[in-house]
C-alpha cells in the first residue's frame, strides 16, 4: 500500500493543451538588452548555494523535468498550493523535490535588479544549466524567453514511475516528443542526489508481490540496499518524512558528479530504481550504456543536447503567460 502511494499512474491528460503552445522563439541571450546581468545572477548565486551544497544540481534537475513534463518548462511546478488550487508541487511523485530555495533567492535578487523582466521557467532552466556545468557536465548555451505559466494543477502531474518498464516510460517520453535515447540518456542524471527507500523497497523484499527480492539486483549489492532501507512495517502508516534517503548511484564514489557512472551501476546490476536496472535488459539501451561509460565526453554531449531538448518542450513565449514577481504564486491572485 505504501509503496503504491509513491507510484503514479500515467494518465493522459492535458498533454493536448501543451501541444498548443509548442516552442516558438527562444533564443540565446534573451535577456542581452533587457537584463544582461540575468546570467551572471544566476551563475554567482549558483556557485555559491552549490559550494555550501553540493546536491543542489540533482535537486534542480529533477526538479526541471516534473516542471517540462506536466504543462511544458512553464515553472508550474514552483506554484504553491491555495486555497482554491492545490498544485502540481502537491502530487506525491513531487512531494520530494527540492531546490525551490534557490529558485526564490535568484528571483528575489533579478526583481532588484530588472523588475518583472526575467521568468522563473528561465530562472529555472538557467540554473539547472548552471548547476549541470558545476557537477562536471558540459555548459551548455541555453536559449531563453520562456515565460510564466498561469496553471498549476495537481491532476495535471504524470510523471513516469520508478516501476515503469522502459517501454511505458519512452512511450510517456514519446508525449512530450522526446525519443527512447534522450530517455536513456537524461536517466544519467541519476548519478546524482538522493533517493527515497520507498521509491524501490518492494524490489528488496517483495518484488511485484512474490515475497522475494527482484533477481535483477547483485546479491551484494542487495545486502547493501537491505541494510539502509529495512523491510517496511506494513503495521504503521507509510511516512515520506522518516522514509531513510540514499544516494541514487550508492555503487559510484561520485555520488554528486554528473558522469557516467550511473550506467556502470546499471550494468553491474546495482541501480537502485526497477526503472533503471531495466535499462540493461534490451540489446539497444545496454549498448547505449556501454558507450556513455567509455566516452564520457559523448555522454556530457548528448546529455546536454537532451537538456537543451526537454528544455524546449511546451514553452510559452511571447505575449503568453507571464512574468511572475514571486515564482510560488500567480501575478493574478485568483489564477
Ligand atoms: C522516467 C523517468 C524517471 C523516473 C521514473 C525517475 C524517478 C526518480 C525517483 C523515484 C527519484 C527519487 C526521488 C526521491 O526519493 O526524492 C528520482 C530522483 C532524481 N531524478 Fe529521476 N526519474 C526519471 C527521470 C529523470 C530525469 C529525466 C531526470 C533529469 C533530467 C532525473 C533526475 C533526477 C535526479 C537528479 C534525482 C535526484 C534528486 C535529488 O537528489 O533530490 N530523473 N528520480
Ligand atoms: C511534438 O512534435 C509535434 C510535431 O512536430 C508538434 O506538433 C508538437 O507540438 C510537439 N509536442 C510538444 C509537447 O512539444
Ligand atoms: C484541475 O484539473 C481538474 C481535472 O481536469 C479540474 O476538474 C479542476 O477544475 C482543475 N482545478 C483548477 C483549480 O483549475
Ligand atoms: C504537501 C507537501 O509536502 N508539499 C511539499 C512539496 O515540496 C516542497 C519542497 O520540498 C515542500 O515545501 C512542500 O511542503
Amino acid at each position: 500500500m505504501a509503496i503504491l502511494a509513491l507510484r503514479v499512474v500515467a494518465r493522459a491528460t492535458l498533454m493536448s493543451m501543451v501541444v498548443a503552445v509548442a516552442a516558438a522563439q527562444l533564443q540565446v541571450h534573451f535577456y542581452k538588452d533587457s537584463c544582461p546581468q540575468a546570467e551572471l545572477v544566476v551563475k554567482s548565486i549558483m556557485q555559491q548555494r552549490f559550494n555550501a551544497d553540493p546536491s543542489l544540481p540533482a535537486g534542480l534537475l529533477r526538479l526541471q523535468f516534473h516542471d517540462c513534463f506536466v504543462r511544458g518548462c512553464d515553472a508550474s511546478v514552483l506554484i504553491d498550493s491555495s486555497d482554491n488550487n492545490v498544485a502540481e508541487k502537491d502530487a506525491p511523485p513531487n512531494l520530494t523535490l527540492r531546490g525551490f530555495e534557490v529558485i526564490d533567492v535568484i528571483k528575489a535578487e533579478l526583481e532588484k535588479e530588472c523588475k518583472g523582466i526575467v521568468s522563473c521557467a528561465d530562472i529555472l532552466a538557467l540554473a539547472t544549466r548552471d548547476g549541470v556545468a558545476l557537477t562536471g557536465g558540459s555548459a551548455y548555451a541555453l536559449p531563453t524567453g520562456r515565460r510564466d505559466g498561469l496553471v498549476s494543477n495537481i491532476s495535471d502531474v504524470n510523471i513516469p514511475g520508478p516501476s515503469f518498464s522502459v517501454a511505458a516510460a519512452t512511450s510517456a517520453f514519446q508525449t512530450i516528443n522526446l525519443t527512447l535515447e534522450d530517455l536513456v540518456t537524461l536517466l544519467g542524471a541519476h548519478a546524482m542526489g538522493f533517493c527515497h527507500c520507498g521509491f524501490f523497497v518492494d524490489r528488496l523484499y517483495n518484488f511485484i508481490g512474490s515475497g522475494q527480492a527482484d533477481p535483477d539486483i547483485d546479491p551484494q549489492f542487495l545486502g547493501v540496499l537491505r541494510q539502509k532501507c529495512p523491510r517496511p512495517d506494513n503495521s504503521v502508516p507509510f511516512n515520506l518524512s522518516t522514509d531513510p534517503i540514499i544516494v541514487m548511484t550508492p555503487s559510484s564514489s561520485t555520488p554528486f558528479k554528473l558522469d557516467p557512472s550511473f550506467y556502470k551501476g546499471v550494468l553491474q546490476e546495482q541501480a537502485v530504481l526497477q526503472l533503471d536496472q531495466e535499462l540493461a535488459f534490451t540489446d539497444l539501451t545496454r549498448r547505449i550504456a556501454a558507450d556513455y561509460i567509455s566516452r564520457p565526453n559523448m555522454f556530457r554531449r548528448k546529455f546536454a543536447k537532451a537538456m537543451l531538448k526537454l528544455t524546449n518542450v511546451g514553452v510559452l513565449t511571447g505575449q503568453q503567460g507571464e512574468i511572475r514577481a514571486n515564482c510560488r504564486r500567480f501575478n493574478q491572485p485568483n489564477h
